[in-house]
């Protein structure tokens, strides 16, 4: 059981605003909602002058909506969390939520022995209008990002999403809610905190560093040469194979049906066979958004794991996807990768 202090402790936080809609604002010519000017957020959030922390702000350029983030930003924020590494004791990211989970899966793997907290954040309604729930969201990221123990470390040195209430590991969440402010779901994994009258910790759960003195390792080279299958019926042979046997990739995702089933038909199951012959890792990933792959229940799903598809067990597309980057980006062979994508190495899959 792992104690925490009571009295504020004074922390620092870094607060990094890549855009999203909690700092959107309505172009009043076409009435789209529009990234604007940081400055704005803070002054909207004035409860945070009451945490007795040292809040700094860092505002990347150009603010954008989500659906513009490229792995170009990953790189750009793993980089901005190492060089202020030493000077605070949490990050939070205010982020789009269209693409929070890939972010947040990313860094996860991007960032190896964490020991302070990275949490992400943002809101379904900007944060100017009067029922957004940014102001809530960010007020418990800033608070769950500050928090320490009594030795004076972390409680949750994690990369989270932290969202209408629930603290969840970033790398085991998907957005499943355009418009409901309970956005986010980690449907395999359930919450390393929830903040009622007071933030309760899931401690048994949360992953702590080996060593709290040791620095953690940055890695920002990835390798973006993965393409995604989403299975559905009347998908053509030709559909199929032009995302499994394309030259431009290296990795395929495959979503599969339920515990990781596909089509039995002959020409599928050659159009695999082609792409594994021709060096592709193919991953195996159930488009259920509970469970986990389980290629040994159905004949249909031997078949996969017989020409040699691997298991993504109960990864969510977007860890799996953020995981081969990682991975593929350190030059492993084909089988190291493999190993390493069934293996459990951020708390993405329950293996
Ligand atoms: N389109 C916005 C974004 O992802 C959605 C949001 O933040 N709620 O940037």
């Amino acid at each position: 059981m792992r104690k925490y202090t009571t009295e504020r402790v004074k922390s620092s936080i870094l607060l990094i605003y890549t855009g999203g809609t909690i700092g959107m604002k309505e172009d009043p010519v076409d009435m789209t909602l529009r990234p604007f000017n940081f400055s704005q957020i803070l002054d909207e959030v004035p409860e945070l002058g009451k945490f007795a922390y040292r809040i700094d702000s860092y505002t990347f350029e150009p603010i954008i909506d989500s659906s513009d983030v490229e792995p170009s930003m990953w790189q750009a924020l793993t980089n901005l969390i190492e060089e202020r590494y030493d000077d605070y004791d949490g990050f939070v990211i205010l982020h789009g939520t269209d693409t929070m989970s890939y972010t947040a899966s990313a860094l996860s793997f991007m960032i190896e022995g964490l020991t302070k907290p990275v949490i992400l954040t943002g809101s379904q309604l900007p944060i100017g209008v009067p029922r957004t729930d940014g102001r809530e969201n960010l007020i418990s990221a800033v608070e769950i990002a500050a928090a320490k123990d009594k030795n004076g470390n972390a409680v949750v040195p994690e990369v989270c999403i932290c969202f209408d209430n629930v603290l969840m590991r970033g790398n085991r969440t998907s957005k499943i809610n355009s418009d409901n402010f309970r956005a986010f779901r980690s449907a395999n994994m359930v919450p390393l905190a929830e903040a009622g009258i007071s933030i309760k910790y899931n401690e048994n759960l949360i992953i702590y560093p080996e060593d709290w003195n040791r620095k953690p390792v940055f890695h920002t080279e990835l390798d973006t040469r993965v393409s995604i299958l989403k299975l559905h019926p009347g998908i053509t042979p030709q559909v199929a194979r032009d995302i499994l046997c394309g030259e431009s990739t290296k990795a395929v995702i495959i979503e599969t049906y339920g515990s990781g089933n596909a089509p039995s038909k002959e020409w599928f199951l050659s159009l695999i066979k082609e792409a594994s012959g021709n060096g592709k890792i193919l991953l195996n990933v159930t488009q259920c958004i509970a469970g986990s792959v389980n290629m040994d229940i159905y004949a249909n799903g031997l078949s996969l794991k017989k020409i040699g598809v691997i298991s993504g067990y109960d990864s969510t597309t977007e860890s799996a996807l953020a995981k081969l980057f990682y991975l593929m980006g350190k030059k492993l062979s084909k089988k190291e990768i493999e190993s390493l994508m069934e293996k459990n190495l951020r708390g993405e899959i329950s293996k």
